[in-house]
């Protein structure tokens, strides 16, 4: 059990600078009392996660959403509160230029400006001391005949490589991929294969990042992330949990045994805590539920699977699958995703200081009382704001 407590104290996940603030459907964004009003406050929310859970020390910002004027003033606020800035999250998505697409644009005006925003965000790094740049890319065509598929990859490869030849010795580039939305027919980047393709050309620190909404229905997650980790191109997660598309529910609540099953190859590889290289970033919008609970609440879900998955006896499964004893190998698996795991980690977090409810400690601190009424006023910054 110390060795299970040993690795869990390594872990790392980052909290997402969005997630704090206003978000919605495409029919309503039901607005909270006492949310993020500036980038400042989202860092504090994020900050609080942090002191509740000790696993949160970093929060991804969003570019422009969370555009300030001085970055390394923002940095050293984030240090002051407790948390470290993390991924820089680039937006080629909302920009009107952009309905035919960004970097893959048929005009190249508009695939310059595109480039320049992610160049951008990585000055924006050097400000931040941020590690990894993600680039999701919204590009797409809706019909058959809109545009030269071929054509697009060569000029999303000319603009991957141009950024990734401005990153710094110690940066990375995280590439995204969705199989689907906004575009209808075709997306540039839909699947592992294609941002594999693009990071193996690019270099070592160009890497894949999955996003656990971005899948068709039924796609065995756990099997890409075994293939890119063998592969060494596994750079991170964006993790949330969805029913029907990318819905960007709370990890851990449509599915536990999923995200079990992908801690499961992360544990194998021996790679929970940061010197695994791997980026554990939540990418989630709390549509209807209370932000900061509910980050404190994804958060714990991580750990939650981690710690199953730590808990898997590694023996008697090597034991079973080398003897092709089928049941006694789905066993072990099953016998340690349904061991509860909440009296550990509670045992953990008190042996480390922190309440050993870190959802009750944070309804009993006031915190949300005072933020309702210092932010009372001014205008609430929204997603996509
Ligand atoms: C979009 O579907 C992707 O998941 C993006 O990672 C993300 O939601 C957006 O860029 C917010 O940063
Ligand atoms: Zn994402
Ligand atoms: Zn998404």
């Amino acid at each position: 059990m110390t060795d299970v407590k040993q690795v869990l104290r390594t872990q790392r996940i980052e909290t997402p600078s969005w997630g704090y603030a206003n978000s919605g459907t495409r029919f309503k964004v039901f607005p909270q009392q006492g949310v993020p009003r500036d980038p400042y406050e989202k860092v504090a929310d994020a900050a609080t996660v942090h002191r509740f859970t000790g696993v949160a020390p970093t929060v991804a910002l969003h570019i422009p959403w969370d555009t300030v004027d001085d970055y390394q003033k923002l940095a050293s606020y984030a240090r002051e509160v407790g948390v470290g800035l993390g991924t820089i999250n680039s937006n080629v998505f909302q920009d009107p230029d952009y309905m035919l697409g960004s970097v893959t644009h048929p005009d190249p005006r508009v695939r310059r400006k595109a480039t320049d925003h992610l160049l951008a965000c990585v000055d924006i790094m050097d400000a931040t001391g941020s590690r990894d740049l993600k680039l999701w890319f919204s590009d797409g065509t809706n019909y058959p005949g809109q545009d030269d598929i071929t054509a697009r990859q060569d000029r999303l490869a000319a603009a991957l490589s141009e950024v990734y030849d401005r990153l710094g010795s110690e940066q990375r580039m995280l590439l995204e991929y969705k199989f689907f939305e906004p575009a209808f027919y075709l997306t540039d980047v839909p699947d592992w294969g294609t941002a594999f393709s693009h990071c193996l050309r690019l270099g070592e620190r160009a890497q894949v990042v999955i996003d656990t909404g971005h899948h068709a229905p039924g796609t065995n997650i756990e099997f890409i992330v075994a293939v890119l980790l063998r592969a060494g191109k596994l750079g991170g997660f964006d993790f949330n949990s969805r029913f029907y598309a990318d819905d960007d529910l709370m990890v851990g609540a449509a599915d536990p045994f999923g995200l079990f099953r992908i801690m499961h190859e992360i544990v194998q590889a021996g790679v929970v805590g940061p010197a695994g290289g791997i980026a554990f970033m939540l990418d989630q919008c709390h549509n209807i539920e209370p932000k900061i609970p509910a980050m404190i609440r994804s958060v714990m879900n991580v750990q939650e699977a981690t710690a199953k998955a730590l808990l898997v006896d590694r023996a008697a499964l090597r034991q079973a699958q080398q003897a092709g004893d089928v049941l006694g190998a789905n066993a072990a698996l099953m016998d340690a995703y349904n061991t509860d795991v909440r009296p550990l980690l509670a045992e953990l977090r008190s042996e480390d200081g922190l309440d050993p409810d870190p959802v009750a400690a944070y309804h009993r601190s006031g915190y949300a009382d005072q933020i309702r009424a210092d932010r009372a006023d001014g205008q609430a910054a929204g997603w996509g704001a």
